[in-house]
């Protein structure tokens, strides 16, 4: 206690550009080159006016030519994007949660997946009316599997996790007609609205905007989250730790990328097993460290404790330690550029997806049936690698702390409920956590979500924004690249606590948490939609009236818009820090952020100013507060 300190942005860089030096020996290209090259940015792109869905085009909208050659004017071309652009995003993390309904509906007990937590896939199949008496639990996820996969293409009727909403939300969703029915539908639907000749009304565009973001927040996401639980198990708190530090020069180095937890799972696996370390040690190495980057690092930090190498931004700086024997993607958020870095060192690049594939990389196919034997591969070849490292281009930022993760709703509805009752059972409440919003011992939540950006100084809006909310009694639930910034800088370190405000300190205490909580990854933010829920029927306030609010500092992907539209839709207010391409319509930036208000009790505000974005959320916070005399 007492020495405890923060690891600043500066140190960040400052490993950075030690990692920079190295690249540029062996002649590496960087990001941070291309942003030069790409810089300044094409203004039609950036304010979302240019249009090229049909061949007649494209068109680019100025005041001398006001219209599309087919006559569709700026807001309909700027509605059309950002629908594309949802849709995009909305279709990635439904398909990426369709992979895991996949992978559990092959689950045998003499498999290579098995059901980890059966007591949660019970609970969904009551949820669904599924009977489980007597039924053998593998049967059970079979079936579960398989409903769960009809949710994607049913012809009739909606969402069968929307019925976790309160009512007063459902209510909303229907009186606007934004109630996600299957989930593709909603991604055909938006590029058959989006098409030559269909809808340039910003108001349907936008609505439909919506839709298709509930369709993967309360859909494909929620899938994703609630099947992975049941196969990999619910995560629960777990300390791990966090930055390139993590990386072990004497160590294989096998770093995992991506999204889908069914790869990352099978490699810690085989990493772990005795006859992989001893063969990692027949070729001069101590041992294996697997680390991960992204939203596949955060799966298996919150439910092994896999340390986390960096978030979007770090994923050259892992392969530039010259430390790094195999850098092993699935899906999402994988710079190409991977491909000619590693071919600079050693590093092995391996590609397992059919979805993700690239030049520079060698692609070994994963599926669920060959799960194991390919994890073997992957880990063995590793290690082999390890005797082709070059040691005078070997170095590791020394640079790493520890974090606590693994805060699902279940976990930390336990914690706090904990605190307050002694004898907890499965059953407990949010009650705990309310009554310290009711009481202002906490102001309020932030959910800090999303990605690192180059147009915003990397981790530097998360980390500042969050230590300046902690600072004002807010506690943070964090997400994605969001919550490995925060990890990195020591923000999920317990004793980050002496970082709060009074209360939020007291908390901390009390329950024993850091004051940044690790809900895991990208899709994970369907947890977030369930403790939104939650809090919303305990206490019988709608979603909009609690002082919680989203925010995406340094969002970039198609998958943020989505969403983002789905935490809106849902009725929290949600900042952005970067632009989602539609001030070029003043019809659609007024749609976002304040008419769709009227539809569902929240809206968006971008600001890119960053100290500005933080006021603006304690303001927001400190109004509802003051909305319910409290
Ligand atoms: Fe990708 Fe999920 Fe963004 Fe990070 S936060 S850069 S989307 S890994 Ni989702
Ligand atoms: Fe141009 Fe209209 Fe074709 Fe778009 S749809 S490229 S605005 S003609």
């Amino acid at each position: 206690m007492g020495d405890f300190k923060l690891t600043s942005i500066e140190e960040f860089e400052a490993a950075t550009a030690k990692l920079l030096e190295t690249g540029a020996k062996v002649g590496a290209d960087s990001w941070q080159l291309r942003v030069k090259n790409q810089t300044p940015h094409c203004k039609f792109g950036e304010q979302g006016v240019c249009c090229r869905i049909c061949s007649m085009g494209p068109c680019r909208i100025t005041p001398k030519a006001p219209r599309g050659i087919c006559g569709c004017d700026v807001h309909g071309i700027v509605g059309r994007n950002y629908l594309k652009f949802t849709a995009g995003g909305a279709a990635t993390h439904s398909d990426h949660g369709r992979e895991i309904c996949h992978t559990l509906y092959l689950s045998a007990e003499d498999g290579n997946y098995h059901v980890k937590d059966p007591d949660k896939l019970k609970k969904i199949a009551k949820e669904w009316g599924v009977e489980t008496e007597g039924k053998d639990i593998y049967d059970l996820a079979h079936e579960m599997a398989e409903l769960a996969l009809l949710e994607y293409g049913k012809p009739f009727g909606n969402q069968r996790w929307l019925k976790r909403a309160p009512e007063h939300t459902q209510e909303l969703w229907e009186r606007e007609n934004i109630a996600p029915r299957a989930i593709d539908r909603e991604v055909a639907s938006s590029l058959h609205m989006t098409h030559m000749g269909c809808s340039s009304k910003p108001e349907a565009l936008i609505r439909q905007s919506l839709r298709a973001g509930l369709a993967d927040g309360w859909g494909g996401s929620m899938c994703g989250t609630e099947f992975s639980d049941v196969l990999f198990g619910t995560p629960k708190p777990i300390d791990t730790e966090a930055n390139l530090g993590v990386m072990n020069a004497e160590n294989v180095n096998i770093v995992v990328h991506g999204h889908d937890p069914s790869l990352s799972e099978m490699i810690c696996e085989y990493a772990d097993d005795p006859e992989m370390i001893a063969y990692a040690k027949s070729f001069g190495a101590k041992g294996i460290t697997v680390s991960g980057v992204c939203c596949t690092s955060n799966e298996v930090a919150m439910r092994r404790g896999i340390p986390m190498a960096g978030n979007f931004l770090q994923q050259e700086n892992v392969v530039l330690t010259g430390a790094c024997e195999a850098i092993v993607v699935d899906v999402q958020c994988i710079f190409p550029a991977l491909g000619p870095l590693s071919k600079c060192f050693h590093t092995k690049f391996i590609t397992t997806s059919p979805i993700a594939q690239m030049p520079d990389s060698e692609f070994i196919e994963f599926h669920a049936e060959n799960a194991g034997e390919n994890a073997k591969a992957i880990v063995k070849m590793a290690c082999e690698n390890f005797v082709n490292r070059r040691q005078d281009l070997v170095y590791i930022p020394d640079m790493k702390q520890k974090a606590t993760v693994g805060y699902s709703v279940e976990a930390i509805v336990k914690t706090l409920d904990g605190v307050t009752n002694s004898q907890v059972d499965e059953t407990g409440t949010t009650k705990p956590l309310l009554e310290c919003i009711t009481s202002g011992v906490i102001r309020g939540a932030v959910a800090m979500v999303g990605c690192n950006n180059p147009k915003v100084r990397p981790d530097y809006a998360h980390v500042e924004l969050m230590k300046k909310l902690i600072a004002n009694d807010i506690i943070i639930i964090a997400s994605g690249c969001s919550a490995q910034a925060a990890a990195r800088a020591g923000l999920m370190s317990k004793e980050a606590k002496d970082l709060c405000g009074a209360g939020l300190k007291r908390v901390c205490e009390l329950a024993d948490i850091p004051p940044v909580l690790h809900m895991g990854s990208c899709v994970d933010i369907s947890r977030m939609l369930v403790l939104a829920a939650t809090l919303s029927k305990e206490s019988g306030l709608p979603i909009s009236a609690l002082p919680v609010v989203g925010c995406a500092p340094e969002w970039m992907s198609e998958k943020a818009v989505s969403i983002g539209n789905y935490v809106v839709a849902t009725g929290i207010d949600t900042f952005l820090g970067v632009d989602p391409y539609v001030s070029g319509s003043t019809e659609v930036a007024d749609l976002l952020t304040n008419g769709i208000r009227n539809w569902v009790e929240a809206a968006y505000t971008v600001e890119k100013d960053i100290d500005k974005l933080g006021d603006a959320m304690i303001a927001r916070i400190e109004e509802k507060r003051a909305a319910l005399g409290i």
